[in-house]
């Protein structure tokens, strides 16, 4: 019988070029060098071989006895092959599974030396090596990236002492005081145990059942329910370490300290309508984001900055700084930018970065130190425990992402994947070998040491009175939003109380909003179709008399910028050259992206007879991927497009979510189909010539046209 190769490669595996004979002589040994794998160097030609590095003659076929088998046995090749493909897979993260990486560094402005010795923050001017994750936190891995969900942002920052992880979210305050409550949490938001289902929602029986019968999560639900969890972008969100840590200085005195990550950007965020339909049409819709972004050299890049206090702010404040489901408002306690964190370097491998980066709250480093928070404690021990199970060994730290780059000398040794064992006579200390076999030594000066402070009181499983306060900042945050916003939220609320089964629960989550803001819970009451409930009993009485704060809101933080914002593009064949070549030419002026959106992928012919190539077919490109969009077609392509219904949902999404439409005349027939051409406004712009072009990007700074809103919502109508 004859015998094929079964692909087209050749027999040998080398497509018939001339298979180099020698492997590459480096074998590289990254680790501790900022590198990524361990890898034969990927040399033209490289020959493919076994792990042992045994060259492989025929990747196409199993060893058999006979052209038709059966497979044998001492077949290494493929033993080893399918034995590691079996065995790829590692425990997701329990939580924070779905995330996203990029390596980067963080660089000091401004001083601190004289609050901390934590070396990040001696040196004006001098960068540290940082490598960022951003994740959601109740889908698995595979779920979607614009899930209604908060947004983990970890940092790891290598310092010249040791790892600092800070390991914030992208909302500051939590949905629990005490660590006890995680795996209930997480347990009520994750897919009900019996069904299975449903997948990245909080939007279940299970998770409002849990929250409303949790006050301590009425701040937090304000926030979630905000649009602070449907970002734009990774690189468009605020980061917050959320708990108070201390800065510790050079004497041993502490001060606290709350930390943020502000974006270059400016916050925004997208509207639910829009998340939903991005989540079908690029689940990917944030990596991608983060990825193109870096690789086109339009670096993210956020500041860091501080809130300082001592204990005396501290006991004259409010409410308790260990109480994680606290804020400090930036008007009591302004935040001062230190740093600046850059992404400015991809992946090389995503499974050996994003995947493996260990993040642990307890690496700290000399001149930080951990409060009392509980929520902090109990995080403490989860992270190390976490890494455990998820990279099965603990020399999790002997790979190359979580790897100190400065120095390390310890006495930890063997285990599970060892790479680096400690050289020498001696694996222990004190000993009395001598500098040369006796290994490292403790350094009393430099060494981390603890902040000294007095005990508390009794052994008790109690919680403390001064976090019984469950909801005068959620009511905080709800005043402080602008109207749109507070809108947003009470659409979300409805929406999310709308999918649980159970009446009691709608209405005892409402309850508990009587004690944040009146009108929020009538108007949740009717999107519910539910009458008024008692109010919950609340264990102190709310303030009400707490001032607003501009920093909570999105909208009062957007740029007024298109800046690193993406135009969607739709063209049809003979449209306006000229004006498409002004337009592109105006969004890159402004420092924004442009994708070219064709009833073809191979690109659209324009009036002068050049063909314009683009990145997206109208299916796969409708308008929630983008900012705002334009139009510009022929009178033909206008005629082909309105039967299209691709094309009718572009322009009719895109006035929906209250994005700016530029409109060349020709496309008056896509809008009539589309049921827009009689509702159009003052953000939909006519664009006929290049000054028309500039004016348009010009009018894109809101990045929205949230007039429009009342006009195209039914909640808005019914209100
Ligand atoms: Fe986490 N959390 N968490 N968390 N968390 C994890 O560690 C945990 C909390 C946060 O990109 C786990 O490596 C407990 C607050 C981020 O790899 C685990 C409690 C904040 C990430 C864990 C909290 C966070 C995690 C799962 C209650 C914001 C992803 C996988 C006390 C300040 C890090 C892992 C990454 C991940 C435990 C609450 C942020 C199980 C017990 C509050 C950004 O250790």
């Amino acid at each position: 019988m004859a015998t094929h190769t079964g692909s087209n490669a050749s027999p040998t595996g080398t497509n018939g070029k001339d298979a180099k004979p020698e492997l590459s002589d480096s074998f590289q040994e990254n680790q501790g060098k900022g590198g990524e794998t361990h890898q034969v160097a990927q040399e033209d030609g490289a020959v493919l071989t076994t792990s042992q590095g045994v060259p492989v003659a025929d990747d196409q076929n199993s060893l058999k006895q006979g052209a038709r088998g059966p497979t044998l046995l001492e077949d290494f090749h493929f033993r080893e092959k399918i034995f590691h493909f079996d065995h790829e897979r590692i425990p997701e993260r329990v939580v924070h599974a779905r995330g996203y990486g990029a390596h980067g560094y963080f660089e000091l402005t401004e001083s601190l030396a004289d609050i901390t010795r934590a070396d990040i923050f001696q040196r004006v001017g001098e960068k540290t090596e940082a490598f960022a994750r951003f994740s959601t936190v109740a889908g698995s891995k595979g779920s979607s990236d614009v899930a209604r969900d908060v947004r983990g942002f970890a940092v790891k920052l290598y310092t010249k002492e040791g790892n600092w992880d800070l390991v914030g979210n992208n909302i500051p305050v939590f949905f629990i005081q005490d660590a006890i409550k995680f795996p209930d949490l997480i347990h009520a938001a994750k897919p009900e145990p019996d069904r299975g289902f449903p997948q990245a929602q909080t939007a279940h029986d299970n998770f409002w059942d849990f929250i409303s019968l949790s006050p301590e999560s009425m701040h937090m639900v304000m926030w979630i329910m905000s649009d602070r969890t449907i970002p734009r972008s990774f690189r468009m969100m605020e980061g917050f370490g959320v708990h108070t840590f201390r800065l510790v200085d050079v004497d041993g005195k502490s001060s606290f300290v709350k930390f943020h990550w502000k974006p270059k950007l400016g916050l925004q965020s997208v509207v639910w309508n829009e998340a939903v339909k991005i989540n079908g049409a690029d689940p990917d819709f944030h990596r991608r984001d983060l990825w193109t972004a870096i690789e086109s050299g339009d670096f993210p890049e956020w500041e860091l900055g501080v809130q300082i206090f001592d204990q005396e702010f501290a006991d004259s404040f409010d409410f308790d700084v260990l109480d994680a489901t606290k804020i400090i408002p930036e008007e009591l306690v302004p935040v001062r930018v230190v740093g600046r964190l850059v992404l400015d370097r991809l992946v090389d491998n995503f499974f050996a970065t994003t995947e493996q980066v260990a993040f642990c709250t307890q690496n700290i480093v000399p001149g930080i130190d951990f409060t009392n928070d509980p929520l902090l404690q109990g995080r403490n021990f989860s992270y190390l425990d976490t890494q455990l199970k998820r990279l099965g060994s603990p020399n999790f730290t002997h790979l190359p992402v979580n790897a100190p780059r400065c120095p390390f000398a310890h006495f930890q040794q063997d285990g599970h994947m060892a790479m680096h064992n400690p050289a020498g006579r001696a694996n222990y200390e004190p000993n009395s070998w001598g500098p040369a076999q006796g290994g490292p030594r403790e350094d009393p000066v430099r060494g981390f040491k603890s902040v000294m402070t007095p005990p508390d009181g009794d052994k008790l499983r109690i919680r403390p009175e001064s976090f019984a306060d469950h909801y005068s900042q959620a009511r905080q945050f709800y005043i402080s939003q602008t109207p749109i916003e507070q809108k947003h939220i009470g659409d979300a609320l409805v929406f999310e109380l709308s999918k649980v089964e159970r009446p009691d629960i709608r209405s005892r989550m409402v309850s508990h909003l009587i004690h944040i803001d009146g009108d929020l819970a009538d108007t949740v009451a009717k999107g519910l179709g539910l009458p008024l409930p008692e109010p919950a009993k609340a264990a102190v009485a709310p303030k009400t008399d707490l001032p607003p704060s501009d920093a909570l809101s999105i909208l009062k933080n957007g740029p007024q910028s298109f800046a690193g914002r993406k135009l969607g593009l739709l063209v049809s064949d003979g449209a306006d050259a000229a004006l498409v070549k002004a337009l592109m030419s105006a969004v890159e002026d402004a420092g924004a992206m442009c994708e070219v959106v064709a009833p073809k992928i191979g690109g659209a012919t324009l009036s002068d007879g050049t063909m314009l190539p683009a990145q997206q077919k109208i299916d796969g490109g409708p308008s929630v991927l983008y900012d705002a969009v334009a139009v510009i077609l022929s009178d033909e392509g206008a005629a082909m497009l309105a039967k299209d219904a691709p094309s009718k949902d572009f322009v009719a999404d895109a006035f929906a979510h209250c994005k700016f439409l530029g409109l060349s005349p020709q496309a008056e027939p896509l809008l009539v189909k589309a049921g827009i051409a009689e509702d159009l406004d003052d953000g939909c712009l006519g664009l006929e010539s290049a000054d028309d072009a500039k004016a348009f990007v010009a009018a894109l700074a809101p990045l929205r046209f949230w007039d429009r809103e009342s006009r195209v919502d039914l909640d808005a109508m019914n209100a």
